[in-house]
């Protein structure tokens, strides 16, 4: 249910794929990989995020509205968090992101991206953690936007960057080929990469929004372009993570028919565009348009849908405990084929080095084998655990797994 947001439907692209005779990547031989069920009997887990006060716990996000606590491994009884009557999840809606402050072990401050309210709208609360991590208060709204009354495509990660500004990546709000060019409009917040500082209030007299805009954010100043966009040109960038090493931002934008892509940012660089709806991946659409500006940034990954249909935004891989020759690599996931694959991961000039699918190595047949009846099903998440391996979130099995040799 997550992603079906094809006009296409799925019989015919496996149709289509058959008919493909395999072509559109996976070429490489994979290096074996297996997995091992974490926990299980969880409400639709979207996401896996590691405590960064306190390693030992962890957080499972229910897509419905609800915080779980893992410790040492062990899943908890107890909820540390439930909002599951403010929380919207009709079509892709739901809670959909959670990012730690970046002064948490200080603050306490926890932030999450749900959607809510009637029109349905985008929101960021951050909420206060007690000190034992097991229980989170004290709701503050610091931003929010109004949707379309479609129910898809309202994105999902937030993150802080290294500069410490947090940012959320939202979706064009749905309908297929974003009918409204929303993604390319300077004044609507869909299809955009905002940057905002949630300890700021640049709305004093309103009490929903509580952040402020940063000044050096690139499109201050311009008349008739919201400050708080950062980029332009995201369809539904729903899984997205910040590199540790590089400050870059590694860009899931889920496609829509036709090609699925991965863009790399570096750290501090943004107005960009990366194409959506004028673009899929690397290739013009007959979508109107026009693009707010140009050029357009390509990304480094793409893939068509003779491959895989929704991108599931990884991380690279730096652990130790897979295979060495794994290290360094992009780790994926797809969610409508349930595959998890990674591809080879390089900078030059502090840019992405583009990378064919062809050189892509899909793990999941072997992840498969001792998974048995628990085999991937619906990826939605792929995140580092408290050593940097790599955790899978499914959302069809209510499974969290670990990768392991
Ligand atoms: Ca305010």
């Amino acid at each position: 249910m997550l992603v079906r947001l094809r006009t296409v439907g799925f019989l015919l692209l496996v149709l289509i794929c058959l008919a493909c005779g395999g072509s559109g990547g996976g070429g490489t031989p994979a290096i074996a990989i297996h997995a091992q069920v974490i926990a299980s009997g969880i409400d639709q887990p979207m996401m896996y995020i590691v405590n960064p006060a306190d390693s030992t716990q962890a957080y499972v996000v229910e897509r419905p509205g609800r915080i779980r606590l893992m410790t040492n491994d062990v899943l908890q009884s107890t909820n540390v968090l439930d909002i599951t009557g403010s929380v919207v999840t009709s079509g892709e809606c739901g809670l959909l992101g959670m990012a730690f402050d970046p002064n948490f072990s200080s603050n306490h401050y926890v932030y999450l991206h749900y959607n809510g309210g009637s029109p349905i709208e985008t929101r960021i609360v951050r909420f206060t953690m007690n000190g034992a991590g097991t229980s989170m208060g004290s709701a503050f709204p610091i931003f929010s936007f109004q949707q379309p009354t479609t129910t898809n495509h309202k994105g999902g990660s937030i993150n802080f960057g290294s500069d410490g500004k947090l940012y959320l990546m939202t979706g064009d709000g749905g309908g297929g080929n974003d009918p409204n060019n929303y993604a390319q409009t300077p004044t609507s917040f869909l299809g955009k990469v905002l940057r905002i500082d949630p300890s700021g209030d640049d709305f004093p007299a309103d009490p929903n929004q509580n952040y402020s805009v940063p000044a050096d954010n690139p499109w201050v100043g311009t008349a008739g372009v919201n400050p708080e966009i950062w980029d332009f040109g995201m369809r539904n960038p729903f899984r997205w993570s910040v590199d540790p090493v590089t400050g870059g931002f590694l860009i899931a934008d889920v496609g829509q028919d036709a090609y699925e892509e991965v863009d790399y940012e570096p750290a501090g660089h943004g107005h960009r565009n990366y194409g959506w709806s004028v673009r899929e991946g690397v290739v013009d659409t007959t979508n109107p348009g026009p693009a707010y500006f140009t050029p357009l940034t390509n990304p480094f990954l793409t893939y068509s849908h003779a491959f895989g249909e929704t991108v599931i935004g990884g991380f690279i891989y730096r652990g130790t405990a897979l295979d060495p020759a794994l290290a360094g690599r992009y780790f994926f996931a797809d969610y409508i084929t349930a595959k998890i694959v990674s591809v080879p991961f390089s900078l030059s000039g502090g840019e992405a080095v583009t990378t064919s699918i062809n050189s892509a190595m899909d793990h999941t047949a072997s992840i498969n084998i001792g998974l048995g009846v628990n085999s991937i099903s619906g990826p939605v998440s792929v995140s580092p655990d408290k050593n940097g391996e790599i955790m899978i979130c499914d959302l069809n099995r209510g499974t969290v797994v670990r990768l392991i040799p």
